[in-house]
């Protein structure tokens, strides 16, 4: 049990001083709040500690003001006194989720069915490495192309794309992404031994902060290639001059920014015109791997999923929205921004903007 004073409201309406764990009150009184946290509404002068309780709380915007703020009981903190959101104070930071493979678990639609003898689950499922399971495609000739789509459910910031293979590395294949949830596609990344010839692509082109978002083609393989267990890695911002200050870069956060991605094999072997062009084989994949971050835009330390699975930031800095994309209601006294890691950009309330010089009884 914490040794805190509960303020409570008198009949009169003014907080009075409770002992410790002795206060009572409902949803009918001009509290809103709960665990160990809560505000009293009524008009009158904002105290100084009540703003950044008025930052951390979701406050009932009815018409009244933080008197006598901070209730604190025993039991849970309904804010965490650890939130990464916020420092002890109560003043906003920037936060962001955790770093997490966004495929592991996910269903991966494939175009290849493989009469559904192959298991689309083995291309996500790695626990252990050294006891890998392996997707495979029907068998197919070497020039066969197979998709495989995956929808991470809402935008997350990508790192990196990668594939550990069972069997050969293919010798061309292709990383798309989409920003709408699969309506459109854009390429992400290209690998061949042929990029002329196969995706009409200059190898290895230079990147410079004026093609920021150019896909590239490369070679995936190098040197002596094991004949099968290769790994492919897309890294998003490798090579791209911008992601040394990628917190400046709208650019570059909209280049690593996905709801879907979806890996094209193209080609086992090279285009030779040899005979071997026609050997039939199989694409065979052990992981597919999608390393990144839920999408807040520095206004969230995680996403949750709702009852229908579907999957949002939980938004703090009253932003609001899947990836805390805009300011929520009644926190439009200034443009949403992006956090930084010099300024969190924190949505604003009216009433706490206008505050300083013009006391809220003014609106009571
Ligand atoms: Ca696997």
């Amino acid at each position: 049990m914490r040794a805190f004073s509960l303020p409570i409201l008198d009949e009169g309406g003014k907080p009075t001083i409770q002992p410790e764990g002795k206060a009572h009150f409902s949803t009918k009184s001009n509290f809103s709040g709960k665990g160990n946290h809560a505000v009293v509404w009524m008009c009158g002068k904002q105290p100084e500690i009540c703003r950044s309780v008025m930052m951390k709380m979701k406050c009932l915007l009815s018409c009244g003001w933080v008197e006598s703020g901070l209730l604190k009981t025993a039991g849970p903190p309904l804010l965490d006194e650890a939130d990464p959101c916020y420092d002890d104070s109560g003043r906003p930071l920037r936060c962001i989720p955790d770093f997490v493979n966004a495929a592991f678990g996910r269903q991966v639609a494939s175009t290849s069915t493989c009469n559904n003898r192959c298991d689309s689950r083995h291309l996500t499922d790695l626990l252990n490495p050294s006891n890998v399971t392996c997707w495979s495609s029907d068998p197919v000739d070497t020039g066969t192309v197979v998709n495989l789509t995956l929808s991470l459910g809402k935008k997350y910031e990508l790192t990196y794309v990668s594939l550990q293979f069972c069997g050969p590395k293919p010798d061309s294949m292709a990383v798309y992404k989409s920003m709408n949830y699969g309506e459109t596609w854009l390429p992400f990344q290209f690998y061949s031994t042929q990029c002329r010839k196969v995706f009409g692509k200059t190898p290895n082109v230079l990147l410079t902060r004026s093609n920021e978002q150019e896909s590239l083609c490369a070679d995936a393989r190098s040197g002596i290639e094991p004949p099968s267990g290769g790994r492919v890695a897309f890294s998003t911002l490798e090579g791209r001059p911008s992601s040394y200050d990628f917190d400046n870069s709208p650019v570059l956060q909209d280049w690593v920014t996905a709801t879907d991605i979806r890996v094209v094999l193209v080609r086992l072997k090279p285009v030779s015109g040899s005979s071997n062009e026609t050997e039939v084989a199989q694409y065979s994949v052990s992981d597919l791997a999608i390393g990144g971050r839920c999408k807040c835009n520095g206004h969230a330390s995680k996403c949750v999923a709702d009852k229908s699975g579907s999957l949002s930031c939980e938004c703090k800095h009253n932003t609001a929205g899947k990836d805390c994309e805009k300011c929520k209601p009644f926190h439009f006294d200034r443009p949403w921004r992006r956090a930084t890691a010099h300024n969190v950009h924190e949505c604003v309330d009216f009433l706490i903007h206008h505050s300083d010089d013009n006391p809220i009884q003014d609106y009571c």
